[in-house]
């Protein structure tokens, strides 16, 4: 039988590698610093929803070609071009950007890693917070630019921003627009770490990996729950929660929960704390 899927996801302006379960996505407009033009969100509208199906995929990791992870919104191709637009076709051209870097991305069902190799600017924040992880290179440059040329965070940036980054970072940052490093942007909570651009790659591979190797199913309970319980009351999130966990066990056909009650009160080959199993 034929592959279901080609073997090379790659769209215009989006490059993607896939490489033993982890998918490589990136942003690929160097001479522009990777800016988001509509062409590119368009690609990765595909991309996503392609890698989403495809069984080799289990991990996404999203970053940049060249020097950028990305310097945010093309704000020629993107902003000037659209101005002109009747209101509903610039809300669709708005619309693709929103539809991945945070509608596609932020409850995507497999688990996503931002690694921050560059410049990450303006627009580019919503992708990078909307990823589960983000590792940076310490010298990787970030700044919310918007009010340098007299725009707001929008694009859902002012939203991601509280939902992980300090809010006393964040709004200084906001309204200031100065530029901060990735060692900062760990300080912040902005990204997980920020470790030498030399070893960026391994340390996500690394990472990538480990996820690689957890039960999907249960993976992807974990994050969605996590993320949607924080706009939720305690009463609720309890009943979700129980909800989730129960959806999980039902699609789980590893049956992780048994095996891992079996490995542990029985067989006493697993010790989960210490994220061990000698099988
Ligand atoms: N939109 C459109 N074009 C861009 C963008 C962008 N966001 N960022 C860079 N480019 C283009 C430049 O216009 C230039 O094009 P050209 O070679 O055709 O003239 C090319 O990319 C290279 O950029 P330079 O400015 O020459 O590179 P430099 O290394 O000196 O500076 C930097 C890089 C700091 C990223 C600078 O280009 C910049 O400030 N860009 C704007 C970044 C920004 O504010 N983004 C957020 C927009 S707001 C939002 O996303 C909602
Ligand atoms: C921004 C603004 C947008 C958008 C994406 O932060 C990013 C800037 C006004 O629309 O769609």
């Amino acid at each position: 039988m034929p592959p279901d899927f080609p073997v090379n996801h790659s769209r215009p302006h989006v490059k993607v590698a896939v490489d033993r379960g982890i998918a490589w996505i990136r942003m690929d407009r160097p001479e522009k610093r990777n800016a988001m033009n509509p062409t590119m969100n368009r690609s990765m509208i595909e991309v996503l929803d392609a890698l989403e199906l495809d069984e080799r995929c289990s991990v996404v990791v999203l970053t940049g070609t060249g020097e950028s992870f990305s310097a945010g919104m093309d704000i020629k191709e993107y902003f000037r071009d659209t101005d002109h637009l009747p209101p509903l076709a610039r809300n669709r051209v708005y619309r693709a950007a929103a539809d991945w870097q945070w509608r596609r991305l932020r409850l995507y069902p497999k688990p996503t890693i931002a690694m921050v190799n560059g410049w990450c600017l303006g627009g580019g924040f919503t992708p990078m917070i909307a990823c589960d992880i983000a590792i940076s290179a310490s010298d990787a440059k970030f700044s919310l630019s918007e009010i340098n040329w007299g725009i707001i965070p929008a694009g859902n940036v002012a939203k991601a921003l509280a939902t992980v980054m300090n809010s006393r970072a964040a709004l200084y940052y906001i309204m200031t627009g100065e530029m901060f490093d990735g060692r900062k942007a760990a300080e912040f909570g902005l990204v997980n770490e920020a470790v030498p651009r030399d070893v960026l790659e391994t340390r996500t591979h690394e990472i990538a990996l480990t996820l690689a190797g957890k039960n999907a199913i249960t993976l992807r309970q974990a994050k969605i729950s996590f993320k949607n319980v924080q706009d939720m009351d305690w009463e609720t999130a309890d009943d979700y929660l129980r909800a989730k966990q129960e959806e999980g066990r039902a699609l789980d056909s590893e049956r992780g929960r048994e095996k891992g009650m079996r490995e542990f009160l029985d067989e006493k080959v697993l010790k989960p704390g210490l994220g061990t199993s000698k099988s």
